[in-house]
């Protein structure tokens, strides 16, 4: 068995002008199908192969002697959660149970997004900032390179790839005018609320 590239939710144009349909030719077409394809070499014939994807992640997780696995399970993993994580037309103050769990937790939307918006300015080189479900209450993180919630018990609830390649192209170095945007104008709300 291999592990295949998932179809994105939406179409390459739908994101913009926030996210390109250039940005994601590149994102999608070429740096998460070189994912799947480096897993799949990566697996050959070995049995973790027949396993899902989160089993790949956990078995591989915390092994130097397949770390190799780990980083391209996980970055098929974070990136398909990347692109649920938005939405065309998202973006904003969430409602329903999100936004109650929101306003408990971290005592109002501003202070997530406040929290939020650090978490990605603040992840030093490449990686991903998180909402989180952990012990029962949401949490904001950030992971380097490949780390994901799952390895950490956490349950995700919306990533933003923080990586260059998710805006240098429309955003060039400017990191933190790509996080206001995927806050105001692309994240996915219902889907956190269905990941709760
Ligand atoms: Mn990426």
């Amino acid at each position: 068995m291999s592990f295949t590239l998932p179809p994105l939710p939406y179409a390459q144009d739908a994101l913009a002008p926030y996210i390109t349909a250039n940005t994601l030719s590149f994102h999608y077409g070429k740096h998460h199908q070189a994912y799947v394809d480096n897993l799949n070499k990566l697996l050959g014939d070995s049995k973790l192969g027949n396993e899902s994807l989160e089993n790949v992640i956990k078995k591989s997780a915390k092994d130097p002697a397949t770390m190799g696995v780990f980083n391209n399970a996980a970055q098929v993993w974070n990136h398909t959660f990347y692109w649920n994580s938005m939405k065309p037309g998202g973006g904003g103050a969430p409602k329903g149970e999100i936004a109650k769990r929101i306003d408990a937790d971290f005592g109002g939307y501003d202070k997530f997004k406040e929290e939020f918006k650090q978490a990605g300015a603040t992840q030093f080189g490449s990686g991903w900032a998180w909402l989180v479900l952990d012990g029962g209450k949401l949490k904001v993180t950030k992971t380097g390179n490949a780390d994901l919630p799952l390895a950490h018990g956490q349950k995700a609830l919306i990533t933003m790839d923080v990586w260059e390649h998710a805006y240098y192209l429309d955003y060039q170095n400017r990191r933190p005018d790509y996080i206001s945007t995927f806050l105001d104008k692309l994240v996915n709300w219902d889907f956190a609320e269905a990941n709760l």
